[in-house]
């Protein structure tokens, strides 16, 4: 039997990003979904179904890191995008603008962070397909240190706001936020 070099397919991955594979494989239709990196736990990786002809979505986790060593969102991809990247949302008057987040998200030992609707989330341009809710779509994400984690996102609802709450999404629905 030839013996099949554990990272061989997985060059980025260390043996505790194969165990986040592991994970992957045993999440079945689970409505929610988590993952592990090393340090990182990655819960519940999601986007929200586009209507017809769109060209972006918004992609939304959870982080915990459980270690002692700070990391950082620097990244991500889908495979149905032609490119990720990391924003922020702000109120700028009455109009909700988006920026690329310089540098990622930064993840301190103990703490949570959270992409979604209405503050920080990745950006999925360049949309090869409509997002179908109920769906799940291949991507990852990527880290300064725990390195490049394939991941599923799952497709919610079109109005979701987030699977707990949430607050205003990409359509500038959000305007109870101005001042
Ligand atoms: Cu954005």
């Amino acid at each position: 039997m030839t013996r099949f070099p554990p990272d061989a397919r997985f060059p980025r991955l260390g043996a505790l990003g194969l165990a986040g594979l592991v994970l992957i494989a045993s999440a079945g239709l689970a409505a929610a979904h988590d993952y592990t990196a090393g340090s990182l736990k990655i819960g519940h990786p999601w986007s929200r179904a586009t209507p017809g002809g769109a060209k972006v979505a918004g992609g939304y986790v959870t982080v915990t890191n459980t270690g002692t060593e700070p990391d950082r969102l620097v990244g991500g991809s889908l495979s149905e995008a032609g490119r990720t990247e990391l924003h922020s949302m702000s109120m700028q008057g009455d109009v909700m603008k988006m920026a690329p987040i310089e540098g990622g998200v930064a993840i301190a030992p103990g703490e949570t962070v959270k992409l979604a609707p209405g503050g920080n989330h990745m950006m999925f341009l360049d949309l090869k397909t409509q997002l179908k809710q109920g769906a799940r779509i291949k991507g990852t994400l990527v880290f300064e240190k725990a390195g490049t984690v394939p991941v599923e996102f799952a497709v919610e609802s079109i109005a979701a706001k987030a699977p707990a709450e949430g607050e205003a999404g990409h359509d500038h629905s959000g305007h109870k936020h101005a001042h």
